[in-house]
Formats: structure tokens, C-alpha cells, sequence
């Protein structure tokens, strides 16, 4: 696979110089300074597209090209919005970059409760609390019957059955613990320190961002999953002709934690779920991005086999792994653990195609990271100290299958 990482953009404060030290080929970016629903232009992605160049590396991947909301929810200006997006596309493709990852989450992009959750060795990690999210839920959005959905939610063990927890009974003893300060904290966990660098719906200096949230959330009314898909399928039929005509490989991000949430609806969580999209719309330039770690977040999904059936369709990986915990909740796992098997992942990905673009995903806070102001979940040295695990995991594969390995940076 094409090693490659997920930069920032000039403001990143891990440069393209870093980058090239640690045998990384590809890059992985998006115009972060472009607002949601304007058109990407050919110049802006020139500008950018060059700079990486002038480092010795390519524009591999964009992350994310986002989908509005209007065209999640298909409001009155989708089809304008559509427009916009086909544009972006062209322009992407004139510029030589063929492969895009975007999401169709509603609402929020990924989510997590504490950003940096304590690892047994003295490094931190990115976890999901259950509870703690369902507290957020239902004392800090309020969101209308949160409680009753909560009431029926079925925590997945590690095995993938229910087990049994109740939710709203730990929610309650949470509640009696909690004050104004961890309330903030929660916020800024949910939304404020993880939405906004991923370009989604919300900025880091947004005053009132659970206002915000829940006029969003009201734009979702009386949109349950059937309809989330018939969007989804009206968005990728609309764009698929622009997609052949410039040779553009779309790949969905499954959705992250991959269950339902704050009552919206979640269609990418699942075999049957990427089977469902996959074959509505059954187009080569269709496809997926293989998160090895949001699906292993989802205890219902055998990450190894999903590889198997969706290689074919998967034009970018994203090499993570997760532990679900027995009570349901999940953290970041190390990269060679977990209920990813980033083996076994990398032997299928490389039998199908070793120029596959391929990124770690969410490392270790490990080291002083934590000091540098880097994005949640994007540090340096712990996402670094995963790409060396994961360039050797890569050069082992190819030895058994004979293909030539090659370390960037070296003179053999
Ligand atoms: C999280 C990322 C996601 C991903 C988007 C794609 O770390 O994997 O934010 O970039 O969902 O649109």
C-alpha cells in the first residue's frame, strides 16, 4: 500500500519536512480554509497540490471533500449543492487527484468522550464512554425523548451480543458526579476540539455550539435510516457520471462510533450496510475507505472478513485498531492489537493492491505530543510510532507474497 498520512494543511505544526523523514510517500489533506458549500477551486488546489509536490511527495487522497448537511437531509438547495460538489470533482481530477473520502454522517463526524484517556503504559488514547455520551445526550443537549432511546440502546459486548448493561442507570450515578466543569469538558470533547479541524459543522470559537446543535439535529426530523439511504443513493447516482467522466473514486467513511446516536440515523456501520450501498449504486467509482478502526469500534462486525468482501470496492485504508471493552465502550487499541487484525488486513489489501493509498489513523498521545497543540487523535510521535509498526507489518507481507518493498528516504 501507498504509505501515507493525513496533514493539515500549512498550519499544521507537523510539516511536510517531518513528514518525509518518516518514509511517508503520500498525502492525505483537504482545503480546510475553503467554507462548507463553496466550490473547490482549480487554482487553490494547484497551489496546494504543488507545495506537496515540492517536498518530494503526492496529493493522494482528499480528506474530506465534506457533504452538506442539505444533501443528507435533501433540503430545498441539494440539488445547487450537488452542483457545487460536481465542480470540486472536476477540479480535483484537472489537478490529477482521483480518490475522495467523505462521509455521510449526519450531524457530527466522529465522536469521543475524553480525548486523552490514560493508557496502562503512561500514553493516552482516544476512548468512547457510553454513559458519558448518553449524559451528554440527555442533561447537556436535552435533546427531546433522549431518555426513552437510551432506555431501548443494546450495548454490545466484545462477542457482539447484547450485554445487558443499563444505560440509564449509570447515567444517573454519573449525573450525581458531575459538575460545570466536566460538562464544559464533555463539550469540548464532542464537539468543540473534534468537529472543527475535520472540517465539519462546527468551529473552534463557536459561542454557543449546543445551540447549534440542536438546530441541526432538528433538521433530521422524521429522517430515519430508509430515507438517510435513499439520499445517499440520489447524491452518489447525481454525481456518478461526473465520477466516470473524470476517473473519480469515491470512498465513504464508515460512520464513527458505528451505532445509532442521538437518534439519527447511521448507514455505514455494517456488512449489510456497505453491501446496501455498495449495490444501489453499482458503480466501480463507488467504493468505500476501509477504517480497520471504526468498524472494529462496532462489536457486530468481524473486521477480516469485511477486508475479504469489500477489498475490490476499497480505493482508501485507514490502519487502526480498537478494544471494545465487556461493558460496550471502546478505545484505540495499539496498531498491532485489538479487534482489527492490521496483519491479516495489510496481507488482503496488498494481494489486491499494493499501490492502495493507506493511512494510519489515531495514534498514542505519547512523549510530549500532548504539548504541541496537535489535533485530537493526530499527534506525532504516537501516530509515528505507529507507522513504523505498521511499514514493517507491510515489508513482512511483501516478503511472503514477493513483492518488492521499498523504505522511501534510504540510498538502496
Ligand atoms: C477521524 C476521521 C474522520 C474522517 C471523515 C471523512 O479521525 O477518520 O473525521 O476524516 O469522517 O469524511
Amino acid at each position: 500500500m501507498e504509505k501515507t498520512w493525513r496533514w493539515f494543511g500549512k498550519k499544521d505544526n507537523i510539516t511536510l519536512a517531518m513528514l518525509k523523514q518518516i518514509g511517508v510517500e503520500g498525502i492525505v489533506t483537504a482545503l480546510h480554509d475553503v467554507p462548507l458549500g463553496e466550490v473547490w477551486t482549480r487554482e487553490k488546489i494547484h497551489d496546494l497540490k504543488s507545495y506537496i509536490e515540492s517536498y518530494g511527495m503526492r496529493w493522494s487522497v482528499v480528506e474530506s471533500l465534506p457533504v452538506v448537511e442539505t444533501i443528507k437531509y435533501a433540503g430545498p438547495d441539494r440539488d445547487h449543492q450537488i452542483e457545487v460538489y460536481k465542480e470540486s470533482l472536476r477540479n480535483l481530477a484537472a489537478e490529477g487527484i482521483h480518490t475522495i473520502c467523505y462521509n455521510f454522517m449526519p450531524v457530527l463526524d466522529w465522536a469521543r468522550t475524553d480525548l486523552l484517556h490514560a493508557n496502562p503504559n503512561g500514553t493516552s488514547n482516544l476512548y468512547f464512554s457510553i454513559p458519558e455520551f448518553a449524559y451528554f445526550d440527555i442533561y447537556i443537549l436535552k435533546r427531546e425523548n433522549a431518555r426513552e432511546s437510551w432506555a431501548d440502546f443494546k450495548v454490545l459486548g466484545p462477542d457482539g451480543k447484547p450485554n445487558g448493561r443499563d444505560i440509564l442507570k449509570e447515567v444517573d450515578e454519573l449525573k450525581k458526579t458531575m459538575t460545570p466543569e466536566k460538562d464544559h469538558a464533555l463539550v469540548e470533547n464532542i464537539v468543540i476540539k473534534t468537529q472543527g479541524f475535520v472540517s465539519g459543522n462546527f468551529k473552534e470559537d463557536d459561542e454557543h455550539p449546543i445551540e447549534l446543535f440542536r438546530e441541526l439535529l432538528a433538521l433530521y426530523k422524521g429522517i430515519d435510516k430508509k430515507q438517510l439511504r435513499e439520499n445517499m443513493k440520489y447524491f452518489l447516482e447525481a454525481i456518478m457520471p461526473v465520477c466516470e467522466e473524470c476517473d473519480m473514486y469515491m470512498c465513504v467513511h464508515p460512520d464513527d462510533p458505528p451505532f445509532q446516536i442521538l437518534g439519527l440515523p447511521r448507514i455505514v456501520t455494517s456488512k449489510e450496510d456497505i453491501e446496501w450501498f455498495l449495490n444501489a449504486v453499482p458503480n466501480k467509482h463507488n467504493g468505500l475507505t476501509f477504517c480497520a478502526g471504526s468498524l472494529s469500534a462496532g462489536a457486530q462486525n468481524n473486521v477480516v472478513e469485511l477486508a475479504r468482501q469489500f477489498a475490490s470496492r476499497t480505493w482508501f485504508v485507514h490502519l487502526r485498531s480498537c478494544h471494545v471493552f465487556p461493558n460496550g465502550d471502546f478505545t484505540e487499541a495499539s496498531h498491532l492489537g485489538g479487534r482489527a487484525d492490521l496483519i491479516e488486513l495489510t496481507r488482503i489489501f496488498e494481494k489486491v493492491n499494493p499501490q492502495l493509498p493507506m493511512r494510519v489513523d489515531h495514534g498514542m498521545t505519547m512523549l510530549g505530543d500532548e504539548t504541541k497543540g496537535y489535533n485530537a487523535g493526530y499527534s506525532f510521535l504516537g501516530r509515528m510510532f505507529a507507522m513504523g509498526q505498521v511499514q514493517g507489518i507491510i515489508a513482512t507481507v511483501d516478503r511472503e507474497l514477493g513483492i518488492e518493498y521499498k523504505q522511501p528516504g534510504f540510498f538502496d
